[in-house]
């Protein structure tokens, strides 16, 4: 099994799981800023044409962050990062749908449609003229979720999981490329530092993320 990685959130996000499982998988290194992800052979493997994915023993490859997290938690189950029981997976895969729904993609989205509308112009259709309104959306519902994070560690409660490492790792990205989160929003702002504050979020940093402008 290995991973096809490159710098930038999303593989950033598969990186920081892994360390939190203790686990390290070899790799292979694709140039992302030069679009080796969008052309053969890599589109071969994984038509969807992002990074990262999982390629395995049997030659199969999986792609989507979440997807991949899922299927490492089904072969390496502890420590529990979506969940230990039918209850706690439940309620880890709903928060992590309302949050790639309602907050990431809109977050990315915004960006590739603006600011990293250079990258992508030729990489997909894209909506500059959404680009406002996809980030009042993530904001909006970053505002929402303050609220509901008070009082808690993680956004399920006691337990880290996936929906953390989704969130930690677009937020962290998108304050660099002018999509802050709202310095009003204590809840989410306190959970940010928490999550900022543990080794595999430093760990999980691509050595090329600074060369390539991204905390990713
Ligand atoms: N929904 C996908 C998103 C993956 C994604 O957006 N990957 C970015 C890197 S952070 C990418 O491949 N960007 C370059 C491109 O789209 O060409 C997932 O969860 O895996």
């Amino acid at each position: 099994m290995k991973l096809l990685n490159s710098v930038g959130p999303n593989p950033r996000m598969v990186r920081m799981f892994l360390a939190e499982k203790g686990l390290a998988l070899p790799s292979d290194k694709l140039d992302l800023i030069g679009g080796e992800n969008r052309r053969t052979p890599y589109t071969e493997k994984n038509p969807g044409g992002q990074m990262p994915a999982l390629q395995l023993d049997n030659g199969a490859v999986i792609g989507e962050t979440v997807a991949i997290c899922e299927y490492l938690e089904e072969k390496h189950p502890n420590p529990p990062l979506i969940g230990s029981t039918a209850e706690e997976r439940a309620e880890t895969r709903m928060w992590t749908r309302r949050i790639e729904l309602g907050i990431t993609e809109n977050i990315y989205n915004g960006f590739r449609y603006a600011e990293g509308l250079p990258l992508f112009k030729d990489r997909m259709r894209c909506l500059p003229e959404a680009a406002d309104g996809l980030k009042a959306k993530a904001r909006d519902a970053l505002a929402w979720l303050d609220p509901l994070l008070a009082g808690k560690r993680f956004i399920c409660g006691d337990r880290l999981t996936v929906a953390d490492l989704v969130l930690y790792c677009c937020t962290d990205f998108a304050k660099g490329v002018g999509q802050p989160i709202d310095p009003s929003l204590k809840n989410v702002n306190e959970w940010f530092d928490r999550i900022n504050s543990r080794p595999s979020a430093e760990a999980s940093l691509d050595p090329d993320a600074v060369q390539a402008g991204m905390r990713g």
